[in-house]
């Protein structure tokens, strides 16, 4: 299974190609348009997102409200689709594509680069999260992200303790920067305000959160069928993370082997369990049962208000980074494109796994296994 995207941000649309998608699994297209939604929303997006209102147009691989097997086609046509009347761009912005990609492809006007580098995409890898969440709900398998810092204002680890997946759910879709707690959500949004007064930008952690991963899903045998590598790879690829880890991640160098290890106890009404996930629900690149736990650290937008120092890459002459219309934050809209990319990875791993052709099957095969393997 694997997806394709292609479109530029100022183009006429943006467009996506999923293949090897397994039939039957029910669409229903609000489940994918209200991920968009919320890809375009959290406190801190810039203009475009008032412009845009992003829906997909499904044009293949769907009839009747079920997959089909064959080519998943999509699209998402830009309101702002002024690709034509762009100005050119000489002076690349650091922390964007800009200079590497006007010096690999040979292209003097930076338009020719940034067109294609600019997060928009990220839209269509919404759109591929949407259809692996629709595939893994009908596994029982579901996900929660959400906002863990912004601009150095974090949410503490304690802070989480005990809470329901349903409450994370109802406390993040009230924040207007997508963090569960009341308090810190106040406090980020200052930040962003004092950030967007300076024509600055901020970063931040998102978190998300995959539960009901059978046991055993990825593999330890190969390097590249890990799940947590798959995992990693993944929410790399999402522009502007510069970090991501599993469970404790980095934490865990501090801690010694007694303290980091997750305890295994089995009793016959809960099955297999631990009381701590510093695994982040992977041992060995496989799911262990526990919820599977991912961070993310964004960079702030390369795109800032008073623009850093660069050069014309016409002459090599010294000159102010290129200012374009910006985000002050997209960490919100970065949880929501982090969330798409992990539900895409498990969804790969679990059709390895199980097969990829038939949902039934797919179930069957899933249903089986629990039966068949001891304690499970
Ligand atoms: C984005 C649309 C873009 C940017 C942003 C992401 O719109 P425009 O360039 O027309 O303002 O706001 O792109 C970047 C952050 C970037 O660095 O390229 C979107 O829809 O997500």
């Amino acid at each position: 299974m694997r997806f394709l995207t292609a479109g530029f941000s100022h183009g006429k649309g943006l467009m996506l190609i999923i293949d090897g998608f397994p039939a039957n699994v029910p669409v229903d297209e609000e489940l994918i348009n209200i991920d968009l939604a919320r890809r375009q929303a959290g406190y801190g997006r810039g203009g475009r997102q008032k412009i845009e209102m992003d829906r997909v147009e499904i044009l293949s691989g769907v009839l009747g409200g079920k997959t089909t097997g064959s080519p998943i086609g999509a699209v998402v046509w830009n309101r702002d689709y002024s690709i034509d009347k762009m100005p050119d761009v000489f002076c690349p912005r650091p922390g964007h594509a800009d200079l590497a990609g006007a010096i690999k492809y040979n292209q003097e006007n930076i338009r020719n680069i940034l067109e294609r580098a600019s997060a928009r995409e990220t839209a269509m890898r919404v759109i591929a999260g949407s259809f692996a969440r629709l595939f893994l709900m009908e596994l029982g398998i579901k996900s929660i992200a959400f906002v863990r810092a912004i601009g150095g204002v974090y949410l503490e680890e304690g802070d989480l303790d005990d809470w329901s997946m349903e409450m994370l759910e109802r406390t993040v879709s009230l924040s207007d920067v997508f963090c569960p707690s009341p308090e810190k959500s106040e406090i980020m949004k200052r930040q962003i305000d004092k950030a967007r007064e300076a024509s600055d930008t901020l970063g931040g952690v998102v978190e998300v959160w995959i539960r009901g991963v059978p046991i055993g899903v990825g593999d330890f045998t190969q390097w590249n069928r890990r799940l947590d590598a798959r995992l990693a790879q993944a929410v790399m690829s999402v522009p502007a993370i510069k970090g991501v880890e599993i469970g404790t991640g980095f934490g865990l160098g501090d801690l010694t082997g007694k303290t980091a290890h997750d305890a295994i106890y089995f009793s016959q009404g809960k099955g297999i369990y631990r009381h701590t996930n510093n695994a982040g629900g992977l041992e060995g690149g496989m799911s262990n049962g526990e919820d599977i736990v991912v961070r993310a650290a964004m960079k702030p937008i390369a795109t800032v208000g008073q623009p850093l120092d660069s050069i014309d890459i016409r002459t090599g002459t010294s000159a102010k980074a290129l200012v374009e219309r910006f985000d002050t934050c997209a960490v919100p809209a970065a949880s929501v494109v982090v969330e798409a990319m992990c539900l895409w990875a498990v969804a790969v791993a679990i059709c390895d796994k199980f097969g990829r052709d038939e949902l039934g099957d797919i179930k069957r095969a899933v249903e089986d296994y629990k039966k068949n393997r001891r304690m499970l």
